[in-house]
């Protein structure tokens, strides 16, 4: 968490600074503009200061209705303008990552603007680009962290049924419908503040779980009965998505949110994971259960990291290069041997 001096210095920048830019990581999520979008909407009610979201890439369409999503600015339609714009920016908030590699093509804009960044994240090793750093890894999500600094600024009794909203579907969704351990008591206590907004968490629940594309669930029937592979032997099940099958399905930005899970759902499985094909890589995402570690697997082997039991990565070798190095990887790791 922050001192109060912190605070009382956070306030100051936030009363004279000319420009606010709220900056997220690529492939944003629920937690990720619930966060930025909520900040924003509680920078808007106490102080001048333009705000601006700013997220590295597009965001998936089942996050369209969210509170002033259309105002969000998305940094690769316009790489040359928006540089400019976090190059003049007072303050720069980083929400929901650590490490400046996590916003591709807008880390070199962001680590060489002049402005002071303020992170609040819970991913696991921070790196030290900010000036301000709340880190917590064992918060639910940057969402509940964003409520606790909410509360530290004295903002958290102004909260109305659109931050709730922001800040609900954050943690609702970084903690798998509050089913994963990192939910806590005081996440219900939260949860329950924020109800007092009259925030109808249902209408979220709907927006975000009974609003798939047609394309979407072929994509996911294809995924499960053509493209999953089971590896008992070391308790690994992962899916691969070629770049032709995504187009195959008319692939969206969002689609394959939530597939990996059903690897890691499968009997004996302790590790599972997702490869989908796009722009000439392979992205990965890794959920596993129990102490094997994906944050560690993915920062050794796959340029990434994130949490012990959900981290993504990224390989710049053919698809089937990159399976045959992951299972080479996963062969000689005691933990996963049965
Ligand atoms: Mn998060």
């Amino acid at each position: 968490m922050f001192t109060q001096e912190n605070c009382n210095q956070i306030n100051e920048l936030l009363k004279n600074a000319d420009s606010v830019i709220i900056t997220t990581h690529r492939n944003p999520d629920g937690d990720a503009l619930g966060s930025t979008l909520g900040l924003k909407l509680l920078i808007q009610k106490f102080y001048k200061v333009k705000t601006t979201v700013m997220v590295p890439d597009s965001y998936p369409t089942f996050l369209n209705w969210m509170p002033h999503a259309n105002e969000i600015v998305v940094f690769d339609q316009n790489p040359s303008e928006n540089s400019a714009i976090l190059n003049s920016a007072s303050v720069i908030f980083c929400l929901d990552y650590n490490n400046p590699g996590r916003t591709a093509d807008m880390e070199v804009p962001l680590l060489s603007s002049k402005a002071i960044k303020i992170m609040l994240d819970h991913h696991q090793q921070p790196d030290g680009f900010v000036n301000f750093t709340w880190s917590d890894t064992s918060a639910s999500s940057t969402c509940e962290i964003l409520y606790r600094f909410a509360a530290q600024m004295s903002w958290i009794n102004s909260l109305d049924i659109d931050i709730a909203a922001c800040i609900y579907t954050g943690i609702m969704t970084d903690t798998g419908s509050f089913r994963f351990p990192v939910t806590t008591s005081d996440t219900f206590r939260i949860i329950s503040h924020l109800k007092e907004t009259g925030l109808e968490h249902w209408k979220i629940h709907e927006s975000l779980f009974n609003n798939n594309s047609f394309n979407k669930l072929k994509l996911w029937g294809f995924a499960l009965g053509n493209a999953m592979v089971n590896i008992p032997e070391i308790s690994t099940t992962y899916i691969a998505l070629t770049a032709e099958s995504l187009s195959k399905y008319n692939y969206k930005e969002g689609d394959t949110e939530g597939l990996v899970n059903y690897a890691l759902s499968v009997e004996g499985t302790i590790l599972g994971v997702l490869l989908s094909e796009k722009d000439g890589k392979v992205r990965i995402s890794f959920r596993s259960v129990g102490d094997f570690s994906v944050n560690k697997l993915s920062r050794e082997n796959f340029e990434g990291g994130g949490h012990e039991n959900a981290a993504g990565g990224i390989s710049y070798l053919s698809m089937q290069d990159t399976i045959d190095k992951l299972i080479a990887v996963l062969k000689d790791t005691p933990a996963l041997k049965k």
